[in-house]
């Protein structure tokens, strides 16, 4: 019997894995922890606690008292906030890992998840179909810490045998928690800013290219990743995951076809420099051929997706 422990349930992913997580192993099983209240659905479908994932103590209390036996660690300061935040930033992405990793090692624990991102690449690396390995000079504070958290993983498991598994997603699209103050969320926010006001203005230019992902594919990919058997996993640091790549210039097209009067202005601040730092597009094979990585929503479909749960919200 598998018992789950997931750190970070209220945020962007957290909130939607959660719940898919309890469907799978029965909502008793699943443990939701996060530093602030999460969603009625998460607290009252199950069991859930305020936990300070940097407070090693209670971690250590929680994970004992309730037998688990994975974890989910879904807690981190993204891109743009890290960088207005450098040094709590890496305190926070890499201490609350090492935590994570540590009682995965005193407690043999069977299996943890922790996510990596399309931010461990930077200006030196090639930015087309970018492949499995490569180079890696990322040039922000939460790309650093995505680098060195996937180098730990890695440690962990060829010195200590901890089984831990690793996606690195790109921007994740969803509409039923806002994005957590990455350089991505221009592609949440503008459908909210769609259906609200018909106008949306937006912080990276026209012609960023960036890879994404619709939620419900970046939730199989990790549950896929996390169930497959451990001979298929042969990578130990993190796998690519490409999704869907488009501009901001592309996805306002793609709205217009359902909202006509769409506007889109452009007005770019500091996050179009981490944005010019990373991937156009990504190249995951590795991930295809190990365990059956497979992407189901293109633009079109996810637009159709987006603006129905957006409108919903609304009514
Ligand atoms: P998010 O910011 O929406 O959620 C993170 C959650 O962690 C929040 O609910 C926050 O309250 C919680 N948290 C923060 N500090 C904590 C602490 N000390 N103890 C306990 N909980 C704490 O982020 P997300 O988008 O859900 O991302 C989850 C993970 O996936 C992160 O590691 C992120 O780097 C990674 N990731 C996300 C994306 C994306 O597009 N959403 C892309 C690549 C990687
Ligand atoms: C961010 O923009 O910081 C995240 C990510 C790609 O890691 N969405």
């Amino acid at each position: 019997m598998e018992k789950i422990l997931v750190i970070g349930c209220a945020g962007q992913i957290g909130s939607e894995l959660t719940l898919e997580l309890r469907k799978l192993y029965g909502d008793e099983n699943v443990v939701a922890t996060d530093i602030k209240p999460a969603s009625k659905e998460i607290t009252e479908g199950g069991p859930f606690e305020i936990l300070d994932v940097l407070d090693t103590h209670r971690l250590f209390g929680t994970v004992s008292r309730n037998k688990i036996t994975q974890i989910y660690h879904l807690a981190a300061i993204l891109s743009g906030n890290a960088e207005k935040k450098p040094l709590a930033s890496w305190h926070i992405n890499m201490e609350s890992l090492l935590n994570v990793l540590e009682m995965a090692r005193e407690l043999n624990l069977k299996r943890i998840f922790w996510p990596s991102s399309i931010a461990v690449f930077g200006p030196t690396t090639p930015r087309v179909d970018t492949p499995q390995f490569t180079v890696m000079e990322p040039n922000t504070v939460y790309g650093i810490s995505k680098l060195a958290g996937e180098r730990w993983l890695e440690y962990y498991y060829q010195r200590y045998g901890v089984d831990s598994r690793s996606l690195r997603y790109p921007g994740l699209i969803s509409y039923k928690t806002e994005a957590g103050g990455g350089t991505t969320d221009y592609a949440v926010e503008i459908f909210y800013e769609a259906v609200r006001n018909g106008h949306y203005e937006c912080f990276l230019s026209e012609n960023t290219h960036l890879p994404m992902m619709f939620m419900d594919d970046a939730i199989k990919a990790t549950i896929d990743v996390m169930e497959a058997d451990a001979s298929k996993i042969s990578v130990r640091s993190s796998y690519n995951v490409a999704g869907i790549s488009f501009s901001p210039k592309e996805l306002a097209a793609a709205i217009k076809k359902y909202i006509p009067d769409f506007q889109i202005t452009y007005n770019p601040d500091f996050r179009q420099a981490i944005a010019d730092s990373w991937p156009k597009s990504i190249d995951d094979s590795v991930a295809a051929r190990d365990w059956g990585l497979k992407n189901t929503f293109d633009l079109k479909r996810m637009t159709e997706v987006m603006l129905k749960g957006v409108k919903e919200k609304f009514q």
